[in-house]
């Protein structure tokens, strides 16, 4: 191969590089494939964080700071491959909370949209801009985008969950804003369950529009209702490539319940497996109930409850549940979708 050295056109452009570079200028020709890629080269690789050998770490985390000096306790599961960078997707941020009996996360408010996914504990609340929600385990909880939002655990376990946030991606618009509030608790102005009822079932306050700029009402999707539905579905056949599986919504609009983050839930019964597909938003799956693998990137990752997992953008993946197994998972989906980017692609049942 030519190199620089022996040849003169070479040293001639690396010459011309060098006197360029004092202005901040540098030649597309050299980086134009890495730029505009065939297809996603994704640096994210596929990750499994296993909860069993993490949990002991994360209560120790509750001997070293309390959640009110942390603000937030919290472990963030960052992809191996890109270390340092708090993400585990390139757009978004998963952490593991932990919150003692006793304590308070105070409130605040920020910017970036965040989900909750309890896995391990029950009695912990969260409040949203004034309603309050117990937290059990399998619920889907949001706080969307600028929604004031504390935590407290007035129970006598520890409570865990999963956080899902769009750190990196609103870091990446340079669109962030934040505030702390003045009380730690915010006052509950709304009893609890007035959001479900008003918003979640089907029906709407006789005076209510949504606009599109308004984050969803519902603010809890509940496990049981998820898992109904989930059983519900599931007495007629599976679809080959997501076996049963519903995407959660705002119940106004059926959009996803926040525009950054999209959100589902898949139930696939004992011994089914999943035909290979790929689609460019990379998806954080948490495994509810059950176990199984799944085959990404030339991986098999064994999955078992509380366990948390990554499939990145463009990587064919199979499913295959070893017992009756539940799947949460979350991806930046309805972003892609609106600035219409986003693609996916059943592939055949290998042979
Ligand atoms: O609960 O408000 O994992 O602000 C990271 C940032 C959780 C939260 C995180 C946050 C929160």
């Amino acid at each position: 191969m030519l190199n620089a050295v022996d040849n003169p056109a070479l040293t001639q452009r690396k010459r011309y590089y060098e006197r360029i570079a004092a202005y901040n200028l540098t030649p597309l020709w050299e980086v134009l494939h890495a730029l505009v890629p065939p297809s996603p080269a994704t640096p994210i690789v596929p990750a499994i964080w296993h909860y069993a050998e993490i949990r002991d770490a994360l209560m120790e985390s509750g001997t070293l700071i309390t959640a009110h000096e942390a603000v937030r306790r919290v472990l963030i599961l960052e992809n191996p491959a890109v270390r340092g960078q708090s993400r585990i997707t390139q757009s978004l941020y998963a952490g593991l909370q932990l919150i003692l009996p006793g304590e308070v996360a105070p409130a605040h408010r920020h910017a970036q949209s965040a989900l909750r996914m309890v896995l391990d504990g029950e009695g912990a609340y969260t409040a949203v801009d004034g309603e309050r929600t117990v937290m059990r385990r399998g619920d889907f909880i949001i706080t969307p985008s600028n929604t004031w939002h504390d935590h407290g655990n007035p129970g006598t376990e520890p409570v865990v969950w999963l956080d899902g946030l769009d750190i990196p991606l609103v870091q990446f618009l340079d669109a962030g804003f934040a505030e702390s509030s003045d009380t730690d608790v915010q006052a509950e102005s709304r009893p609890q369950g007035d959001a479900l009822a008003r918003y979640g079932h089907n029906m709407l306050p006789m005076d209510f529009t949504q606009t599109s700029a308004d984050p969803t009402r519902v603010f809890v999707y509940p496990y049981t209702q998820t898992k109904a539905a989930l059983l519900g579905i599931a007495r007629s056949a599976p679809d080959p490539h997501f076996g049963h599986k519903l995407r959660y919504v705002n119940p106004a609009t059926g959009a996803s319940p926040m525009p950054t983050i999209g959100a589902f839930a898949q139930w696939l019964p004992s011994g089914f497996e999943t035909v290979p597909y790929r689609s460019t938003d990379g998806t954080v799956f948490s495994c509810l109930e059950g176990s199984g693998t799944v085959e990404v990137g030339g991986k098999s990752l064994a999955f078992n409850e509380n366990d948390v997992f990554v499939v990145p953008s463009w990587h064919t993946y199979r499913l295959q549940a070893s017992s009756d197994t539940t799947l949460f998972s979350f991806s930046d989906r309805p972003v892609q979708q609106v600035l219409g980017l986003w693609r996916e692609q059943k592939l055949p049942k290998p042979s």
